[in-house]
């Protein structure tokens, strides 16, 4: 049976990237799958994160899912940190995964940074709450960004092993093939599945980068998106990218038209064309295209800020929101947790 499940860290406003690269797939998918959405709180705290602001965060990220389209009735939402599972399998995943799988895993690398012996435990150990997080629920299917991509297949290698390590009791408990968890499989397809930083072309646009210029957040309103945008990093050719190929070779500009044909649903080509249709206007080459991506940019994030801060006006409401859907997870997730630890042969009453 196919179940979804993803989640985002509410380490701050979401933004573009977490919309165009995972969101807009969520809501799909929706449609056709059993799905739950996770805010994944208990990944927040690997970086520390002030108590008060990390409650706010959960809240609103929380709004954001509602806001930008899922439905807490054909979804499940909820904060994992709510779902005791989750820690519970992350421990026993902890003992599956090796030191050095971990050790190649590219994003601790990048967040530790040069002060890695300060780097909390939890950190390094992300990845297998995250192998963790999907696998309490059997799931099939993980839609997310780009980035994302390695600790799936990290997700994949400890579901792997545990099959492996435990063939036997797996068997005996009914599983036949010997497989208790799938193989979970990335869904890598939003519109845009690795959005950059507005200031760099070649980072990814991320809530920890301390810039606020360089993301564009749900929650900005009309003139801080239009401010960005025309202050968005661009290059000094002097013309448009004659084809697809050569918009290649410049990082900005390739970011910009991919957010514009993103959000105005179009294929990257016609993207690329309305830049070179609108080069003459002036005084850049690039003013057209910013003006065009400035405007479908507020009438598609306008609606959603609007529907978040009205959200946030009932954070009660939102809290039930979110004890509703954790009380649904923990009904699938409980039970998977229970032969898991059967089959590691550990006592339960
Ligand atoms: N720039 C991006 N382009 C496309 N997809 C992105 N995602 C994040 N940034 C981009 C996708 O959003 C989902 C949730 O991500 P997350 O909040 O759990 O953590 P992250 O990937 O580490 O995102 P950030 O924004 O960079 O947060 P911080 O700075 O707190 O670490 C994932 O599916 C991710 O792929």
């Amino acid at each position: 049976k196919e179940r979804v499940f993803s989640g985002m860290q509410p380490t701050g406003s979401l933004h573009l990237g977490n919309y165009l690269g995972a969101m807009v797939q969520w809501i799909q998918m929706q449609e056709t799958h059993e799905c739950i959405y996770c805010v994944v709180d208990l990944h927040a705290i690997t970086v520390w994160q002030e108590p008060k602001e990390l409650r706010h965060a959960i809240r609103q990220v929380t709004a954001a899912y509602i806001a930008s389209g899922l439905d807490p009735k054909k979804s499940i939402l909820f904060n994992q940190s709510q779902v005791s599972a989750h820690a519970e399998l992350a421990w026993i995943f902890n003992c599956v995964a090796r030191l050095g799988w971990l050790n190649r895993m590219t994003q601790f690398k990048e967040k530790a940074g040069k002060d890695r012996e300060n780097a909390s435990v939890g950190l390094y150990a992300y990845p297998n709450l995250m192998a963790a997080d999907i696998l309490a629920y059997r799931a099939t299917h993980v839609p997310v960004g780009e980035d994302q991509k390695q600790h799936l297949e990290l997700a994949r290698d400890i579901a792997q092993k545990f099959n492996n390590d435990f063939r036997e009791q797996i068997v005996a408990a009914g599983h036949e093939d010997g497989v208790f968890f799938p193989q979970p499989e990335p869904v890598i397809t939003g519109p845009a599945t690795r959005v950059m930083s507005l200031r760099d072309g070649t980072k990814k646009m991320s809530k920890s980068e301390p810039s606020d210029m360089s993301r564009i957040n749900l929650m900005d309103d009309t003139d801080k998106i239009a401010d960005k945008i025309k202050r968005a990093k661009t290059d000094m050719e002097p013309a448009p990218p004659t084809d697809i190929e050569a918009l290649k070779a410049r990082p900005e500009i390739d970011n910009l038209v991919g957010i514009y044909a993103a959000l105005a649903g179009i294929s990257k080509e016609e993207g690329l064309k309305a830049l070179q249709d609108t080069a003459s206007e002036g005084p850049s080459i690039f003013t057209g295209l910013k003006r065009v991506l400035t405007e479908v940019a507020v009438e598609k994030l306008g609606p959603i800020r609007a529907e978040i801060v009205r959200l946030m006006d009932d954070p009660a409401e939102i809290d039930r929101v979110l004890a509703d859907g954790s009380a649904r997870a923990r009904a699938i997730a409980v039970p998977i947790l229970a032969d898991v630890k059967d089959i590691v042969g550990l006592i339960r009453s």
